[in-house]
């Protein structure tokens, strides 16, 4: 019943560990190979193609308004885990999963991913906001691993992370009627963020970036000529779970909740300080009935 977490390091320090814990972000940069870029950027590609047979978004492909067959403008590509290759090996067992494993342990638990695009002469903002209203979990440990497949400077929007902001206040995200999800923090709660201190994470390709579920963070439009395509991947501690019935934790992929690295699932689950050993997750088969359970098995 008990399981065993290895904190056996494989790429980052322990140094990186700590700041990571203690500011809530890290950025390592240029940390993903050539070769690597290069298999990630050909995916990417294909989806770029894709995407000019299209006029409207789906659920894979996310459109900017004045998308076009001949200016392709794709503003998100949904889970590229379940899509491509080349990102579910990068994402569950190549360099990402390596860095996710150092910081949560191993085994780790995958959630969900996506590539933005933040295209060139206005790619669009991201409005300061914290993930982890979107898609709440039974503890704090979600994070999300980024990649740059271009080289990023100031110009073309990368992501702001406020330090520190990941163990502080957790903001209401519905407007101010408390009815409509905005996804972004109010403008009345902002003067409570230290804005003025927050790190832009930019680098040559290949550069990773990691903030915390509690991070408040966001990015400007991208003003430069040249496109900022950001692939990001969350993932939590083996034992967190995301919580059903509440943002997009029901949409996430079908991949999501599988386990990278080496060990057994969770048997063992804590929940407002008691701990529980909660049943297998049965999410994708295996359960009939209490009878049959109760009955057969004892
Ligand atoms: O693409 C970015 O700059 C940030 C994206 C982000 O924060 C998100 O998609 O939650």
């Amino acid at each position: 019943m008990g399981a065993t977490v290895s904190n056996e390091l494989r790429v980052l320090s322990q140094q990186q560990i700590t700041r990571y814990h203690e500011q809530g972000y890290l950025l390592i940069e240029g940390a993903v190979s050539e070769e690597w870029l290069a298999r990630l950027q050909s995916a990417s590609d294909e989806f770029i193609e894709e995407s000019r047979s299209l006029s409207t978004s789906n659920k894979k492909l996310d459109l900017e308004p004045d998308h076009s067959a001949e200016t392709p403008r794709l503003r998100r590509l949904t889970n590229p885990v379940d899509h491509h290759p080349a990102f579910a090996e990068f994402t569950l067992a190549g360099p990402a999963a390596d860095i996710a494993l150092d910081l949560l342990g191993s085994p780790a638990r995958y959630h969900h991913s996506k590539l933005n695009y933040k295209w060139s002469d206005g790619g669009e903002v991201v409005d300061w906001h914290q993930d982890i209203q979107y898609w709440p979990h039974s503890d704090f440990t979600p994070l999300t691993i980024g990649v740059y497949l271009n080289d990023v400077d100031d110009e073309m929007g990368p992501m702001g992370i406020v330090p520190g902001s990941h163990t502080g206040e957790l903001f209401n995200l519905y407007a101010n009627d408390n009815e409509t999800w905005t996804g972004s923090i109010r403008a009345d709660d902002l003067p409570r963020i230290d804005l003025a201190s927050a790190n832009y994470l930019k680098g040559p390709a290949g550069s990773i970036t990691v903030h915390n579920c509690g991070c408040v963070h966001g990015s400007m439009p991208n003003n430069s000529g040249r496109v900022r395509p950001l692939l990001l991947q969350t993932y939590s501690a083996f034992d967190s779970f995301p919580l059903l019935g509440v943002g997009a934790n029901g949409a996430t992929g079908r991949t999501s909740g599988m386990l990278i690295g080496q060990g057994e699932p969770a048997r063992s689950l804590t929940v407002h300080g008691r701990t529980m050993p909660a049943a297998p997750d049965w999410s994708r088969g295996g359960y009939t009935t209490i009878f049959d359970v109760q009955q057969d098995r004892k």
